[in-house]
Formats: structure tokens, sequence, C-alpha cells
């Protein structure tokens, strides 16, 4: 059988660099879309750059994208690339809603006119539930956004569904849930606490200011989910699919966690900082993935535990190694 190409929007972010290690591993030919920035950071793909193809472009410019369909005419695409931080979103909502809602419309419309025979994956979010309906959240749950983003990710969606119906694409969406990793971009909470517990760990700093520790989140491995989008884009006809553990934790149930494999009390280290709550927060968020179960035989393999575990022993390593990281504290609070 011909080997088969994939196109990768977000290939630099922490999904991006998941799926195309998975998507190497099943045999494909691998192409990355990346924006032009003053410095190329691949440090997540570096791995296997030279197992790539990396191709300059970005959803805010639709004629990138008709130019790479027609140069490499990928079978597939993953759209993964998005303005995907829920805060930096009310200080940029029409940025998200250029790149994280119309980048969707702008990439359909170039498979619409280069190659409607594309397969379509749409990176959606949990976030579209926003003020939960009901609980646990399924693919018939309505949405009801709370930020720019979880704005932006509805539109995104609709006109997934919408070109589906319109013009026959097989075009799918995702609705992932939160999904970490070592990988997880350091401005994120699980992500911020292991970073901020290996620090402490290592005597390096001594408290980890933190928002809404309430907040209840249904949190998986990015390994796991990429899997989950591949699978779908298997399947003979689109659909969209709820990917999540189906198990919620609170940010405090996270900072225990991750505090106790370091063995430090929580308590004695996380101090709370008003500018870390949101204009209008999700309280709770728990996803119901038997859709996703029955129809593509996925489930999650790694835990809550497991995963958080994992990132703080990353991150002890990273430091102890000597790897710097950006303080990205001051830079995600939100002005009040
Ligand atoms: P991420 O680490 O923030 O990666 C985002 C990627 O998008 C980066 O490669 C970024 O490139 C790229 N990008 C941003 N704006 C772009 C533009 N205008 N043109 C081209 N590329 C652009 O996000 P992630 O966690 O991997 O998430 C992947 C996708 O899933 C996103 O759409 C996110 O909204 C969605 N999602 C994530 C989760 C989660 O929990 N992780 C859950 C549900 C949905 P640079 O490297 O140049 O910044
Ligand atoms: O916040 C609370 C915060 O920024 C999680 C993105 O991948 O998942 C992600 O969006 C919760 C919120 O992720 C801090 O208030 C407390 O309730 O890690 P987060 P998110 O907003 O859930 C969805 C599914 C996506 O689609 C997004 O792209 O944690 N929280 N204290 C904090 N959050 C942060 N960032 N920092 C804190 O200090």
């Amino acid at each position: 059988m011909a080997q088969k190409r994939a196109l990768i929007t977000g290939i630099t972010g922490q999904d991006g660099s998941y799926l195309a290690e998975f998507l190497l591993q099943q045999g494909y030919d691998v192409v990355g879309m990346i924006r032009r920035i003053s410095v190329i950071n691949l440090d997540r793909i570096e791995h296997i750059q030279d197992k790539v193809t990396l191709v300059q472009g970005d959803l805010l410019d639709e004629a990138s994208l008709i130019s790479i369909l027609t140069e490499f005419r990928p079978q597939e695409i993953y759209n993964l690339a998005a303005m995907s931080f829920v805060p930096t979103s009310w200080q940029q909502p029409v940025l998200t809603g250029e790149s994280t809602a119309l980048g969707v419309t702008r990439m359909l419309d170039a498979i619409r006119l280069v190659d409607p025979t594309i397969r379509f994956y749409q990176a959606s979010s949990s976030e579209m539930f926003g003020k939960v309906q009901e609980v646990p959240q399924s693919e018939r749950t309505p949405f009801y956004p709370r930020s720019p983003y979880g704005v932006a990710k509805v539109y995104g969606h609709w006109i997934t569904v919408n070109y589906r119906e319109s013009y026959g694409l097989h075009a799918t969406s995702g609705i992932l849930f939160n999904h970490g990793s070592p990988r997880r971009g350091l401005e994120f909470v699980e992500r911020k606490i292991s970073l901020g517990v290996a620090a402490i760990k290592l005597g390096r700093q001594d408290k980890l200011y933190l928002g809404n520790l309430d907040a209840r989140r249904d949190l998986g491995f990015a390994g796991d989910y990429v899997r989950a989008m591949w699978c779908m884009l298997q399947q003979d006809a689109p659909d969209d699919y709820v990917v999540a553990t189906g198990e919620t934790h609170s940010i405090r149930e996270m900072c225990e966690v991750a505090f106790s494999h370091a063995g430090l009390d929580w308590q004695n280290h996380v101090a709370s900082d008003p500018r870390f709550y949101r204009p209008a927060e999700v309280d709770l968020l728990v996803g119901d993935p038997s859709k996703a179960g029955a129809k593509l035989g996925w489930e999650p393999m790694v835990s809550f535990k497991e995963l958080i575990t994992m990132m703080v022993d990353s991150d002890v390593q990273a430091l102890q190694a000597g790897r710097r990281f950006a303080d990205v504290t001051e830079i995600t609070r939100l002005k009040r």
C-alpha cells in the first residue's frame, strides 16, 4: 500500500509533537506546518526533525494553506494549531478568533478548493462546554463557552460540522478534555505545578502562586489522546467524539499528588494570587468517553496519578541536568 501523507498544523506544540511521533511509527510521511517567528522553536520535535518535512505557513494566511496543500497533497490533515491558552484569550480576543476560529475555516476552504477528499481532524475542546449543562459531558451536551477561547473553539467545531454537511468533506471534530505531559506548555496548571514542585524540591524556590484551586478537570496524558485523533480519521464516516478519562480532579488534588510525590506538603508552599483567577471560570469538567470507547476502541492508558508523577519526575530530572526554563509567572497573570 502507498505511504500515506499527513499534514499537522501546530507540530511544534505539545500534541503536534506526540502525533508526529505516532504517525511516523504508523509509517506515515509527516509534513509539519510551522509559522514564521524570529527564533524558530523546535524543542519538542528536535528528536524527530530529520524524519519530518517542515514547511512555513500560518492559519492567518489562507494562501499559505492553499500552497501547502497543492504542493504536498496530504491525505489527512490534523489541525492542531491554535492560540490555546485560555487567559491569553481575554487579553488577545481578536487574535484568538483569527487563529482558533477563522483559521479552521481557512483550512477547510483550502481543502474544498484543492482536494475535497482530504480527511480533516479539528482539535475541538472541552472548554466549549464551559458552564456545563450536564454532567458528565458527551457529544450531545449543549455548549456554553466561558472565554473567548471557548467561543472560538465552538465556532471551529460548528464550521467543521458545517463543511461536512455542506460539501461532504470527511471532517471530524475531536472534543478533547485537558491532557498534559512533560511537554506541556509551562503556563498550564499541571505543568506549572510539576515545575514548581521540582524547583521547590531542589531548594530553588519556596512558593508556588496559583489561582482557583477548586476548579475540577478531567485530565489525561497527551500521548494517549493523539492515538484517538488518528483513530477518528481511519473511520469510514466523519463524526464527533469526546475524548476524556471520565474522572475529575480538583487543582488542589493535583497539588496534593504532585507535592506528596516529592515528599512535600503542598499547604506549606502553595499561595494564592488573585491575578490567576479568571473573569469567568469553568468550574467542573468531566467527560463521557463511551462513544470513543465503543466506536474507536480507544481508552486511556495513563492514570491521573501516573501523569502527575511522570511530570514531576521529568521536571526534577530536567532541572538537575541544568535545563533552564523561562519564568512565565508575570506574563500569564491577568491584569485587573
Ligand atoms: P500548544 O502546545 O499551545 O500548541 C499550539 C500550536 O499551534 C503550536 O505549534 C503553535 O506554534 C501553533 N500555532 C498557534 N498559532 C498559529 C498560527 N496562527 N498558525 C500556525 N500555527 C500556529 O497546544 P496543544 O496543547 O498541543 O493543543 C493542540 C490543539 O488542541 C490546540 O488547538 C488546542 O487548542 C487544542 N486542545 C488542547 C487541549 C489540551 O489540553 N492540550 C485540549 C483540547 C483541545 P508556535 O510553536 O509557533 O507557537
Ligand atoms: O487551567 C485553574 C484554572 O490553564 C486549568 C488548554 O489546554 O484545557 C486547557 O485549558 C484550571 C482552570 O487549562 C492556575 O483557573 C488555578 O480552572 O491549565 P489551565 P484550561 O483553561 O482548562 C482545555 C481543554 C483547552 O482546550 C485549552 O487549550 O486550573 N488554575 N491556578 C490555574 N490555571 C493556570 N493556567 N494557572 C494557575 O496558576
